[in-house]
């Protein structure tokens, strides 16, 4: 065996969406920040990303995380989030699986009934309250950054589709929110290609048009997430399907998708502060989402999500980069 780097990873799933959490072998990422590391490992260190998350380590829908020292004092870990699309600034799933595997190996004190671990992320502070019993963790709670609606009721004219209607928000990403009959589709897993394609054209067009920009953040740009809704979605109990760049679905609901998304049932009138919202994946598991205060984001009415959902650890790894691997950086098909 020859191997030019080792990383350690406790592999990690979250409501069925992978999070592959990097316990070593990647170093300090330089920067300030945890937005400035993003920035760094994206201009200088994005081929740890794709050895990590493309095949043959990972695959077409694989997510992760590369933990890092905290860059601020009141944080225990920082976290940088890395998926098969790139660096997001924000992952709801990630951080429940992040949670879970610090409290399951003891990278964090553990402390029943509820651990809190606070997060240092390229969007800002979040915190997760993990709910432990007998040294598990049977739930986490992350309070996610400050979420809002950017824009309701916007059209765009898209290829194949002609003028479509959807709303805009924020959760830690920016999402495009619009019916699934709006794009003429069955909200059925046997049409799963033809609904990634539809997510694929409205993100395009909505990005040539435009690309939304945080508002105190111009690394965070650009929209990448498509939240196609089932018919019968409510403000009480929602089911979508999470079309992401350059091609694959959440398999959870989706955290900062769930955030986006009650900021804008929220933004609409429909989702007070303080009542329980339901967000359904694409194959059935559900987080549970309450907004808890009102906040700004620039000029921006906010909200602050609390997202709730479970974690399990699937495994340890160490993967090997071998000098003669023909495919250094992974490759994707
Ligand atoms: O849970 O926030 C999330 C997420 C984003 C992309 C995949 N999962």
């Amino acid at each position: 065996m020859r191997t030019r780097r080792i990383f350690h990873a406790v592999d990690s799933h979250t409501e069925g969406m992978p999070t592959r959490v990097i316990t070593g072998g990647v170093g300090v990422i330089p920067g300030a920040t945890m937005a400035e590391r993003r920035e760094h490992f994206m201009a200088h260190l994005d081929h740890v990303r794709t050895l990590l998350m493309y095949e043959p380590r990972g695959h077409a829908a694989m997510s992760g995380a590369i933990l890092q020292p905290p860059t601020r004092p009141d944080a225990d870990w920082g976290v940088l989030y890395i998926e098969v699309s790139g660096c997001l600034p924000m992952c709801g799933h990630g951080t429940i699986g992040v949670a879970t595997v610090l409290v399951e190996t003891g990278m964090v004190e553990v402390v029943e009934p509820v651990t809190t671990i606070r997060l240092d992320t390229p969007a800002g502070l979040v915190t997760a309250s993990v709910a432990v019993r007998d040294g598990v963790a049977e739930s986490v709670t992350i309070e996610n950054v400050p979420s809002f609606a950017v824009a309701l009721d916007q059209t765009v004219k898209v290829p194949g589709f002609g003028e479509l209607t959807y709303d805009l928000a924020y959760g830690g990403n920016f999402y495009a929110i619009l019916p699934i009959e709006s794009v003429g589709l069955p909200f059925d897993r046997a049409y799963k290609q033809q609904i990634l394609d539809a997510g694929l054209a409205v993100m395009e067009a909505i990005n040539e048009g435009g690309e939304p920009v945080h508002p105190l953040d111009p690394g965070i740009r650009g929209c990448h997430h498509v939240q196609f809704l089932a018919p019968g979605s409510t403000a009480r109990h929602s089911r979508h399907a999470m079309a992401i760049h350059p091609g694959w679905f959440d398999r959870s609901p989706c955290g900062t998708g769930t955030s986006a998304r009650m900021a804008q049932l929220h933004a609409r009138g429909d989702l007070p502060i303080d009542a329980d919202f339901t967000n359904e994946s694409f194959i059935g598991t559900t987080f549970t989402g309450r907004l808890v205060a009102e906040a700004a984001v620039g000029d921006h009415q906010a909200v602050v999500p609390h997202i709730t959902g479970r974690g399990w650890l699937t495994g340890t790894a160490q993967y090997f980069l071998d000098p003669r691997d023909p495919f250094p950086e992974g490759f994707l098909l």
